[in-house]
């Protein structure tokens, strides 16, 4: 760790040492005074949406209405049009839900599916978070359309925003009760680290205004207090043995320990991350340390001990260092786990034996211990739309319409119909082949175990395309795998338009990460399950040495592994990257690959 970085976390942002003071330190990130002068985030947001002269919110408002669950957008394709044409930008903004566990009922998917085509884009984006994404509500329209969630019981409280966000898990109700309890365990901590305001209510459902100063002054964040989190903070639970929701990745996780279809408890995790800033080396992905076991009863003191610690130490001056990651990275694990353990009042067990198998989803019919059928269905990079004979959407209303069981978003990007009893099942498959679904079989194990961030055009942070032209480049390793043979192979493939992470390229054995238009850098060297950081292999390069260097590499896999043998290990072992969970290697690679 740099000198810079290790006095900026160890330095006076630290809130602790503000948090009693009236004034604020004057060298803390923006956000910070934002936030402190939100009124608990409700800003000027009832003004911002009463200026009918611009599509776009004030300044400080931006920030702010992430923790409503929105992000002002801009449609990045027309922008030079618009720009020579002295119009202000296209804007509207992406709405993202919170599903905790991605458990959606049919009339949810339905109200959700009608606001899509009434308010947004005409299309819905499941997330590689288990969340709704609806993108191109115009600024007019926001209102009504939280308000028709709401009807439907569906809220974007700190669905974004310096929060904990939306909490995963793993999706499948199949094997044991157990799983259905550990649901409800991620439902508990998604509603217990919620934000207390009323904001939300007040300014989207019209609820019932603070009418002074004064009262909204004496409200209380009992977990946040009112500078919230220093950055966005993020929460999985993992079943194993699949590790599709990767809880690596992300700052806080519980990874479940059934024995004998009974819940035991939960070994820890902490301080995982994906972003990262092309050409900085103070910033990295990092996997997350297991500190531990828990039982069921602690889950929720052990997740709010957690954030608290974040809120406390995290990083107020530096928003690209504020991550939990950096706070983990930079102060040593013993130290948080002393940290925690001594404002638990008590240790930590230790961690249980667990296996991971895979970090992706298994596709198609499966039957579970109830004897009910749960269908999950491939939807190519999240995106719910109708093309040509595959009415995607249109299948999943009419299903939506009959199913009497629920919906399941799962962390990559697809949808399992879930709950579908032994009668019903007739009528699903029928729907399901009027409407041409992908069931996991008609596309290849490639695509099976692939995922695209949204990037362009939308994202105002993509540097390259990737939902957009992930399935064209697939098209063309696909046919390199038959060239080879290796068709049967699983390989996980990400790519994202930017470093930021959205699809977990890091923890996916060949990761894609935009640079420039049509340029990426290859990370290689990921293990299958999600345990292992990949590893630059190639900096800034376009399709066509994409597909070289691919194609070499697959001819080596043919060639010198065993059928057992997956992708990542394979690179790993033969050399071809060193893997590393370390940061500061990561960087060290990445001059590497930067100079050759
Ligand atoms: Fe993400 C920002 C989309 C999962 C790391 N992410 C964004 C924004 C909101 C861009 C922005 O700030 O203006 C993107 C909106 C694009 C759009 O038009 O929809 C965006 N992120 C997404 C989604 C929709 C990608 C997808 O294809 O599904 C995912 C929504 C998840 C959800 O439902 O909540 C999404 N983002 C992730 C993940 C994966 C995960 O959490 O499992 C990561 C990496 C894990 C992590 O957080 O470390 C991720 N997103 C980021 C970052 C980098 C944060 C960092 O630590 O540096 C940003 C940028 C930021 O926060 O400043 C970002
Ligand atoms: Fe946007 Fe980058 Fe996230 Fe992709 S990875 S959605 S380009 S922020």
């Amino acid at each position: 760790m740099t000198d810079k970085v290790a006095k900026q976390v160890s330095g006076k942002f630290h809130l602790l040492s503000y948090i009693e003071q009236s004034e604020l330190p004057d060298n803390l990130a923006a956000n910070e005074y934002i936030k402190e002068n939100s009124r608990y985030l409700r800003g000027s947001i009832d003004n911002s949406l009463a200026d009918r002269i611009t599509g776009q919110v004030a300044i400080d408002d931006q920030q702010l209405i992430k923790f409503h669950g929105i992000y002002q957008q801009d449609d990045r394709d027309q922008r030079n049009e618009r720009r020579k044409r002295k119009l202000e930008p296209k804007f509207s903004f992406m709405l993202r839900a919170r599903v905790p566990g991605g458990i959606a009922s049919p009339h949810q998917w339905l109200t959700m599916d009608s606001i899509a085509g009434q308010y947004g884009n005409d299309t819905i984006r499941l997330t590689t978070r288990q969340a709704f994404q609806l993108h191109g509500i115009v600024k007019g329209n926001l209102r009504p359309t939280l308000q028709a969630m709401d009807e439907a019981l569906i809220d974007s409280i700190a669905a974004c925003g310096d929060v904990n966000r939306n909490v995963m898990c793993n999706p499948n109700p199949i094997e044991t009760k157990a799983h259905q309890e550990v649901y409800q365990w991620a439902v508990r901590i998604s509603e217990h680290l919620l934000p207390n305001t009323r904001a939300y209510h007040e300014v989207w459902l019209d609820g019932e205004k603070y009418p002074t100063k004064q009262d909204v002054d004496n409200i209380e964040e009992p977990i946040y207090g009112k500078h919230y989190l220093p950055r966005k903070f993020k929460t999985v639970v993992a079943i194993p043995p699949y590790n599709d929701v990767d809880v690596f990745a992300h700052d806080l996780g519980f990874i479940a320990i059934i024995k004998e279809g009974h819940l035991l408890g939960f070994n820890v995790t902490v301080g995982g991350g994906m972003g990262m800033t092309h050409g900085d080396p103070e910033t990295f992905p990092r996997v997350a340390d297991v500190i531990g076991f828990c039982f069921p009863q602690q889950v929720l003191a052990v997740a709010e001990q957690v954030v608290k610690i974040q809120r406390d130490y995290g990083n107020r001056v530096e928003r690209k260092l504020a991550r939990f990651k950096y706070t983990i990275a930079v102060r040593g694990i013993d130290w948080f786990k002393r940290e925690l353990e001594s404002r638990l009042g008590y240790q930590l067990l230790k961690t249980q034996p667990f296996e991971f198998i895979s970090n992706s989803d298994r596709y198609g019919w499966i039957k579970g211990h109830d004897d009910r059928w749960h269908l999950n269905l491939y939807i190519e990079n999240g995106r719910i739309k109708d093309s040509g004979d595959y009415r995607l959407r249109s299948g999943l209303r009419a299903i939506a319409e009959v199913h009497k069981g629920d919906f399941r978003l799962t962390p990559n990007q697809n949808l399992i119909v879930a709950n579908i009893s032994e009668t019903d099942k007739p009528k699903i498959e029928q729907l399901v082949k009027l409407h041409n679904l992908i069931t996991g079989e008609q596309v290849s194990k490639l695509r099976r175990h692939a995922m695209a961030c949204v990037s362009l055009p939308t994202c105002s942070l993509g540097m390259a395309e990737a939902e957009r032209y992930m399935p064209t480049l697939l098209d063309k390793i696909e046919q390199l795998q038959d060239k080879y043979g290796l068709s049967e192979r699983p390989i996980t493939i990400r790519m994202t338009g930017c470093p930021n992470g959205c699809a977990r390229p890091y923890l996916a054995e060949i990761g894609l990460v935009g640079k420039g238009p049509g340029k990426y850098n290859l990370f290689l060297g990921a293990g299958h399950f999600g345990q292992r950081l990949g590893v630059i292999y190639r900096d800034n390069i376009d399709e066509t040495e994409i597909l070289r260097v691919i194609e070499q590499l697959l001819q080596r896999y043919k060639n010198e592994s065993n059928s057992k043998e997956h992708f990542g290990d394979f690179i790993e072992r033969v050399g071809i990257v060193t893997s590393t969970n370390s940061p500061r290697d990561f960087h060290l690679e990445l001059q590497t690959a930067q100079a050759s």
